[in-house]
């Protein structure tokens, strides 16, 4: 079954659509440029992923941490969330979604949760916190993401600072590594590390730096999923793969979150683009 429209939220310089489906942040532009990126090749219907934008990967990251978990990246970013809230500020438009534990009880079943996700389309940045909430009488764990796909002019031509010096998982190779300087993307990549903060994706190509300030993550993601991985995804156009980047940031693998009876825990991301 095919998606509803998005929304369209409109603040100052941005425009964004947001999909009730997923809570799924599709688009945001800025100035008229875009800032997140979409695949023209997107499924759009029910049970199936949206390809760009800001997914949400949660209860689970990929296929889990025992590694045979589906759907891929957990159920959020394929359920009905409800719009709670629309507050127009002098500085933002800031969407409230709700899902909770009657919404997808397959998620962690037996457990009683609640998701909260404000998504601020701001004059100049695009900032979202997801809130979950053990409502439930017995401690459970999770992984989450904001799986962040970006537009970038030219993927190779790209840096990306602020993991100096950061261990991370590649799992291209399978190996643990030490990132030693700014991250460059010269084939498949698909990294986590175990650092999150103030990440800068540098792109000379547009002429800008974008920004991106997390807060409540243990992780960060970088992907490009580079020539041949792209040809396997109906989804991802083979030519699409240099104009995309993906920085995610989350709590994974060995950041998972262990939450107890009625504590909460909030995962923030700030993208702020910026001309060079
Ligand atoms: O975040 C990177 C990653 O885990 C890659 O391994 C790749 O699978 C990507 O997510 C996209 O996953 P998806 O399920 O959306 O195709």
């Amino acid at each position: 079954m095919t998606l509803e429209a998005p929304r369209e939220i409109r603040h100052g310089r941005s425009v964004a659509e947001v999909y009730d489906y997923g809570a799924h942040v599709w688009s945001w532009h800025l100035d008229d440029e875009p800032v997140l990126w979409t695949s023209a090749h997107s499924a759009f219907e029910r049970g199936k992923a949206l390809r760009g934008g800001v997914p949400i990967c949660w209860p689970w990251f990929g296929p889990g941490r025992s590694g045979d978990l589906t759907p891929a990246h957990g159920f959020a970013r394929i359920s009905g969330w409800t719009l709670t809230d629309v507050v127009e500020g002098p500085d933002a438009t800031v969407l409230t979604y709700g899902l909770t534990s009657a919404d997808a009880p397959e998620a962690l079943p037996g457990e009683t949760w609640t998701l909260t996700y404000e998504v601020g389309v701001g004059q100049g940045d695009l900032a979202l916190a997801l809130t979950v909430a053990n409502e439930g009488a017995r401690p459970f764990s999770y992984e989450v993401a904001l799986h962040t796909y970006l537009t970038v002019g030219d993927v190779r031509r790209v840096t990306v600072s602020g993991l100096d010096g950061a261990s991370y998982l590649d799992k291209v190779t399978g190996r643990r590594e030490m990132q030693a300087g700014d991250v460059t993307i010269t084939a498949e990549t698909d990294r986590v590390y175990d650092r999150a903060g103030e990440i800068v994706v540098d792109d000379p190509v547009l002429g800008r730096r974008l920004h991106i300030a997390t807060d409540g993550a243990a992780n960060s993601v970088v992907w490009n999923p580079w020539v041949a991985k792209s040809s396997t995804m109906a989804d991802f156009g083979d030519d699409e793969w240099p104009g995309m980047l993906c920085i995610e940031a989350g709590n994974v693998l060995e950041g998972a979150v262990d939450l107890q009876p009625g504590e909460s825990s909030i995962l923030r991301y700030r993208l702020t683009p910026a001309r060079t």
